[in-house]
């Protein structure tokens, strides 16, 4: 038998707005609504990103303090995920002032990718060696983001070297322009260039949301969700909120008799806490 289905919903973003979809949540109340109503559908890990009240996107330590602890307040037992990415253009520095809340769990980006016209998502060899570092020493358990197979290898190689360490998590972002795509064939080869014992979940962007996610339900990962990455619940329809997308994911788990974990599951699945 498998096991139970982690579902992450990433609420936020630090790029989407509300002109693409209203349903984005800027403020506090918004964020708190937005996370207890993935909750309550099946989301066991919320992905943040804090924003301003006006949308702006912040790696402010008290902004994340304040959103934190508000979800936290809401829904006690939710893992909560922040970003150390950020949005294009910050400073390693910059991104990684939210590691001073000490979070529960933050991202991990494994390495460099175009995004999208001018953009460019940096991430160098030795950024990825300073939040690890600092995640390690502060206890904060890493999801690692690849956006395509290079980023793996890296991680194989920080491993060797005793920089990545703890449970190996990983997260296939694909789809992103510029990043690999997120078809069935990328996703057998990513998911087969893993360390023995690590677990994983997607994040498919735009149209490989939902068959990104049936892959990985399918041969046993886990699945994010969220308006981050995803705007539409089909074809030119907007979703009406981040919960519509995790209930979509709980009704694909179903056919595949995959059972939604807990949030305390989760955190004894990805073995959180033993670091
Ligand atoms: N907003 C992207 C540039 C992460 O959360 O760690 C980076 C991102 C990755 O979303
Ligand atoms: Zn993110």
């Amino acid at each position: 038998m498998m096991d139970k289905l982690i579902i992450t919903c990433a609420i936020s973003g630090a790029e989407v707005t509300k002109e693409h979809n209203p349903a984005v949540p800027y403020t506090i109340d918004e964020m708190v609504e937005a996370a207890h109503q993935a909750y309550l559908a099946g989301a066991s890990i919320i992905h943040l990103h804090a924003r301003y009240d006006d949308g702006k996107p912040t790696q402010n330590k008290d902004r994340y303090r304040e959103i934190v602890k508000s979800i936290k307040d809401k829904c006690p037992e939710l893992i909560v995920q922040v970003s150390t990415g950020g949005a294009v253009g910050m400073s390693r520095e910059e991104r990684s002032d939210v590691l001073n809340i000490k979070p529960e769990m933050a991202t991990l980006d494994c390495g460099t990718l175009n995004f999208g016209g001018d953009e460019i998502f940096i991430n160098t060899e030795n950024d990825i060696i300073y939040f690890a570092n600092k995640m390690n020493e502060l206890g904060v358990m890493y999801e690692m983001e690849c956006f395509e197979k290079g980023h793996i290898d890296t991680t194989l190689r920080l491993i060797k070297k005793g920089i990545i360490k703890g449970h190996l998590h990983y997260s296939f972002v694909l789809g992103v322009n510029g990043g690999m795509t997120g078809e069935e064939r990328d996703f057998i080869f990513l998911k087969e260039s893993l360390p023995a014992g690590s677990t994983y979940s997607v994040a498919g962007i735009g149209r490989y949301e939902f068959t990104l996610a049936e892959h990985s339900i399918k041969h046993g990962g886990h699945v994010r969700v969220g308006l981050e990455d995803n705007i539409y619940i089909e074809k030119g329809v907007l979703a009406k909120s981040n919960r519509e997308l995790v209930e979509k994911i709980v009704t694909m788990a179903k056919k595949y008799n995959r059972e939604i974990a807990t949030p305390k599951e989760t955190r004894q699945m990805l073995k959180m806490g033993e670091k």
